[in-house]
């Protein structure tokens, strides 16, 4: 299981986690804005091919499992023969939610990374594992990012709840909230889980692009699985190296928007005076959802 502690830097952590102690990626040709070009006719016929079981495994295991906007914007997007182009996607896109994707280097600074998001536009990293990572990764790559976060960002309220996020995550920096917005973004954007009438579904970009987690997440004993709420999720922290011990579960994208448009500044007072939670905590009176049968 998890060797790292229940942590808040996501960054510090990856960095110490590749073996390079640095971030992957070259971003030697990035902007200002930390964006590079695709170069996608420089992606070899092994990694369209990598890409392709990357597909064909998450694609098997997410019916029943993925929530339905995943699930028919995945299969709108038709990304299943190679790495997508992402200009194309990002026409498509701009049609339908106003955002476009940009191409980055890897991981990139917290303020740019919100910077993009309150602009409409969702970073995407440009390189794809190597095939003895084909189970985990710790840094997101491609397929991570695009198979992961991209079909969502069509679904139009759960497009403009991630520019509030972003528009909140600036404000954050200034009032020193970050690690709480990191936890937001964590328990939800990266491993949500949403009520559906036919049970608990998946929209959590983390879950849906591994493999042993979109199972686990729904039908294990070991995890809490609690009813959102905004200020407890701020106050959780989170496993970056192991399946996550505790799922926020929200009814649907309408509370995400809803619970998360307030202005937090309240919110960073009163947690910088309590301590975080560790990752699998349960306060008494909280309930803890059933699995999914
Ligand atoms: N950069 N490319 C990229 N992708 C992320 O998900 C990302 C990032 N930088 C910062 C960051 N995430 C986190 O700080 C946020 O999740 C809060
Ligand atoms: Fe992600």
């Amino acid at each position: 299981m998890s060797t790292t502690p229940d942590t808040d830097d996501f960054f510090a952590t990856v960095a110490t986690k590749s073996d390079s102690g640095a971030l992957r990626g070259d971003y030697s040709g990035a902007d200002a804005n930390y964006v590079v070009p695709q170069h996608w006719d420089r992606y070899t016929p092994e990694q369209h091919a990598l890409w392709r079981r990357l597909y064909q495994r998450q694609a098997k295991l997410i019916p029943g499992r993925a929530c339905d906007v995943f699930i028919d914007s995945l299969k709108a997007l038709d990304v299943s023969q190679g790495i997508p182009r992402f200009d194309r996607t990002s026409e498509a896109l701009q049609r339908a939610t106003g955002w476009t994707l940009v191409a980055v280097p890897g991981l990139v600074p917290d303020h740019t990374f919100f910077e993009h998001l309150a602009n409409r536009r969702f970073p995407v990293t440009v390189w794809l594992r190597q095939e003895h990572e084909f189970d985990y990764i710790v840094e997101p790559d491609v397929f991570h990012d695009f198979f992961g976060h991209v079909p969502l960002l069509f679904n139009p309220v759960f497009a403009d709840h991630l520019q509030e996020y972003g528009r909140g995550g600036l404000k954050a920096l200034k009032l020193d909230g970050l690690a709480c917005l990191a936890r937001l973004y964590w328990y939800t954007i990266e491993f949500g889980l949403v009520q559906s009438e036919q049970g608990l579904r998946i929209y959590g970009a983390g879950i849906l692009s591994s493999g042993g987690e979109v199972e686990y997440c729904l039908t294990s004993d070991k995890p809490r699985r609690i009813p959102f709420a905004a200020e407890r999720v701020m106050r959780t922290l989170y496993k970056i190296d192991s399946y996550q011990e505790t799922y926020f579960v929200i009814r649907d994208f309408e509370q995400l928007f809803n619970d998360t448009a307030p202005d937090f500044t309240p919110f960073y007072e009163r947690l910088k005076t309590l301590e975080p939670l560790p990752a699998n905590s349960l306060l008494p009176g909280e309930i803890d959802l059933p699995p999914l049968r």
